[in-house]
């Protein structure tokens, strides 16, 4: 998100205009955590919003074992390449980063996650975050994950695709966004590799801003999409009845919803809002709170249990 995250923490609070307008006006880690007294904003609880939990925001995993994103020099790995592709949506040529995995070869075909960012964020954010082509690698050298490429593109779908100046003047962009991505991105990746291209084999997930574009995109295309997973879901994630009008065509066609938020996340009432309605319509889906904020150890956390979930028989009651 950015090199400073206190910094970041805080100017999106400033920005914020819902974390305004609700009046949670304490900044991030003083009265919600004594712990903290007198020291600097806990950056990890970003946008300084109360956080009120329920009986069911508790852990669905447990954490991932030590050295989950460590590159190991023993195993195969994949490739990571920065590609271009021309957008019709935006009318200029953009970037994405794509992961092959270890032996990819055009004798195979494989299915694909595409894999947002967030706000300060662009193609190569996961990268920063999460290593996804390590943790990856890790997963299906230990037989955890199914041979998958991983697309990363740029989700600000603007001329200037680049995180710079108020980020939040872009958030309109982020929605041009489903366009770009189903009309060019989706298109490219399925031209230049050797895919599966249909909705079984097509995974979409991202995080904060990605997390509600996961939610708004791939709700309303569930002909694209089988597999959703929005982590720390951003509040450009629009109202759970108007993205899921229909319970039970979502029931009959989603293979896996995913929805994960840290317990110190003040955004995390956009996903218990999308957890509690999915319960209450009786769609089933996975529901992880762990103990982080908004940040990349939840990222990389929940990609890494998502990634083990997608493209194999479905599980999630
Ligand atoms: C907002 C607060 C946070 C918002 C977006 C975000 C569109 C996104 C944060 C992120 O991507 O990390 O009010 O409005």
């Amino acid at each position: 998100m950015s090199r400073y995250p206190e910094l970041l923490a805080l100017s999106l609070f400033l920005a914020c205009p819902v974390a305004r307008s609700q009046g949670a006006g304490v900044p991030a880690g003083s009265a919600a955590d004594p712990s903290r007294a007198g020291l600097p904003p806990d950056p990890r609880a970003a946008f300084g919003r109360p956080v009120v939990l329920g009986p069911d925001d508790k852990p669905a995993f447990d954490d991932p074992p030590a050295g989950f994103a460590t590159r190991r020099d023993n195993i195969p790995h994949g490739r990571l390449e920065m590609v271009d592709y021309d957008s019709k949506t935006v009318e200029t040529r953009r970037r994405m980063q794509v992961y092959t995995p270890p032996g990819y070869s055009t004798a195979k075909r494989y299915p694909v996650l595409y894999l947002l960012h967030g706000i300060g964020g662009d193609e190569a954010e996961w990268e920063r975050y999460a290593t996804p082509d390590v943790l990856l690698d890790n997963l299906i050298a230990d037989g955890r994950a199914v041979p998958m490429i991983i697309v990363m593109p740029n989700g600000r779908a603007q001329k200037n695709d680049r995180p710079v100046g108020d980020l939040f003047a872009a958030a309109p962009a982020f929605a041009t966004f489903e366009r770009d991505l189903l009309d060019d991105v989706i298109p490219a990746i399925e031209s230049r590799y050797s895919v599966q291209a249909d909705r079984e084999h097509r995974a979409l997930a991202g995080l904060s801003m990605g997390g509600g574009q996961t939610l708004n995109i791939g709700l309303t295309h569930l002909e694209t999409f089988a597999w959703l997973g929005g982590f720390s879901s951003a509040p450009n994630t629009r109202p759970p009845a108007e993205l899921v009008p229909d319970p039970e065509k979502a029931k009959r066609l989603l293979k896996l919803m995913w929805l994960s938020c840290g317990n110190r996340d003040g955004l995390i009432n956009f996903s218990q809002g999308m957890h509690t309605y999915l319960k209450e319509k009786g769609v089933p889906h996975v529901w992880h709170v762990d103990g982080n904020g908004h940040d990349a150890a939840h990222w990389r956390n929940a990609l890494y249990h998502f990634a083990q979930k997608i493209f194999r028989p479905s599980t999630v009651e």
